[in-house]
């Protein structure tokens, strides 16, 4: 018996053996640079990548995505290597999956199911849940045309699981149910998400963390508010769900910080539809923060991807602050390229606490304008307006005179005066 159970325990932690593949269409290292992050996306969903498949071609076959020989090639590897599963760069259609299946005899799940599988893992909140699952059954509902016995052959692991350790549903009429019941209720979570959100901005401006999987926005969220419980992970697609934190900045103003789900390239458009709710919210906000990788080589294209899913939620007007992140990891020349390079960006380390200060004070500045301090007398008759500035200005008492108090107040320019002007001052 003690041997059985020890195989158990071997089985459950036994990764799948996943080979992944893509096209090169013309650049080897946009290539390698993908099936890169292919392996990383893997990885996160608990599989280990044990070989690396690449086709010269310029559009996938339309049957086969690749060429049937390369799949033959692919077979032979596969076995060579105990893989069990044929993960593919892009999005395959039915009868490709099927095709390719039937060659090569391992389980094909591709580049959008994966990182779907991921989400699924990650979701954490009832919304978030949610719109995994609907993001995953409107993938694979079409993908379902005439499978019937090969669904069977899915018989676990990666592209299989739904969100919070459901099985993913795999019938084709209980799916179209099961969309019409998520639909209505995110519809109901997005009402009061909407209830929220107005609320919230009424009181304080939003300043909304955005960027790359993986470039540290939760680690900074963390760093800015000190708050602990800010889950942090060396993973792709640590966060899904929206986080805010009430954060002080140097004029005593508070604003809040919202940190959400991580961008990715080519992020699979059923994500951003399912998502959509949730990534409205930076749109709504007052300033972004792109937030980069400052040791990633490739920090130019994923710049560009952010700004281009921002594009797509809408939200390419809101003004933003480009904040490169990591920099205890950078060497000083290195550093000081980047600064000559972007020499309006924010430098900061989210670990250290380097360059936040600094962060703190720009926000403030980029939202409220700069700063003015200045010394107010304040009549006791007129106390209650003074206070109903506390939101907006730093008040600190200084004496009590005669008929009144004076005060240091700081803050906006426009803020300041408005004060005094209600103050009936000059
Ligand atoms: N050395 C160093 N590591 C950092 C810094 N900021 C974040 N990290 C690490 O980078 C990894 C990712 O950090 P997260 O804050 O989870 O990244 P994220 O942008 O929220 O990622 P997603 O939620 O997946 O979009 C973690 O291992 C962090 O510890 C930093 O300033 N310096
Ligand atoms: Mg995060």
């Amino acid at each position: 018996m003690p041997h059985e159970m020890i195989n158990l325990e071997e089985e459950a932690k036994r990764k799948e053996r996943v080979i992944i593949a893509a096209l090169d269409r013309g650049s080897a290292s946009y290539t390698a640079d993908i099936l890169d992050e292919m392996e990383r996306l893997v990885e996160t969903a608990g599989g280990e990548v044990v070989g690396r498949v690449v086709q010269r071609r310029k559009y996938p076959h339309p049957a086969y995505y690749f060429g049937k020989g390369k799949l033959r090639e692919i077979k032979r590897y596969a076995e060579a290597l105990s893989a069990e599963t044929l993960i593919v760069d892009g999005e395959l259609t039915a009868s490709q999956v099927r095709n390719i299946e039937d060659i090569t005899g391992l389980k094909v799940v591709d580049r959008t199911q994966l990182i779907l599988d991921i989400f699924a893992q990650h979701a954490t909140t009832e919304e978030g849940k949610l719109q995994v699952e609907l993001a995953q059954l409107e993938y694979n509902l079409p993908r379902l045309v005439g499978m019937g016995k090969e669904m069977s052959r899915l018989g676990g692991g990666i592209g299989t699981r739904g969100p919070g350790e459901k099985k993913l549903e795999v019938d084709k009429r209980r799916i179209r149910k099961r969309i019409s019941v998520i639909k209505r209720q995110l519809e109901d979570l997005e009402k009061d998400r909407e209830l929220r959100r107005k609320k919230r901005k009424k009181k304080s401006k939003i300043v909304s963390l955005v960027g790359y999987t993986n470039a540290g926005k939760s680690t900074l969220l963390k760093k800015l508010s000190g708050d602990e419980n800010v889950f942090v992970a060396d993973m792709l697609f640590a966060t899904l769900s929206p986080t805010m934190r009430r954060v002080s900045l140097p004029s005593g103003r508070a604003v809040i910080f919202a940190d959400t789900v991580g961008f990715i390239r080519r992020l699979p458009h059923t994500l951003i539809e399912a998502f959509k709710a949730t990534l409205e919210e930076i749109k709504e906000s007052n300033l972004a923060l792109i937030v980069l990788d400052a040791t990633d080589e490739n920090y130019k294209d994923k710049l560009r991807v952010v700004k281009g899913v921002l594009k797509e939620i809408g939200a390419e007007k809101l003004p933003f602050i480009i904040v490169f992140n990591k920099i205890d990891l950078l060497d000083k020349d290195d550093l000081d390229d980047l600064k000559r390079e972007y020499p309006d960006a924010l430098f900061v380390s989210a670990i250290t606490g380097d360059g936040i200060e600094q962060l703190l004070k720009i926000v403030d500045e980029k939202l409220f304008g700069e700063s003015v301090s200045v010394e107010i007398f304040v009549p006791y008759d007129k106390t209650g307006v003074l206070w109903s500035f506390k939101d907006r200005l730093q008040i600190k008492k200084i004496e009590s005179i005669e008929k009144g108090e004076k005060y240091r107040v700081v803050g906006s320019q426009d803020d300041v005066k408005m004060l005094i002007g209600r103050l009936g001052g000059e």
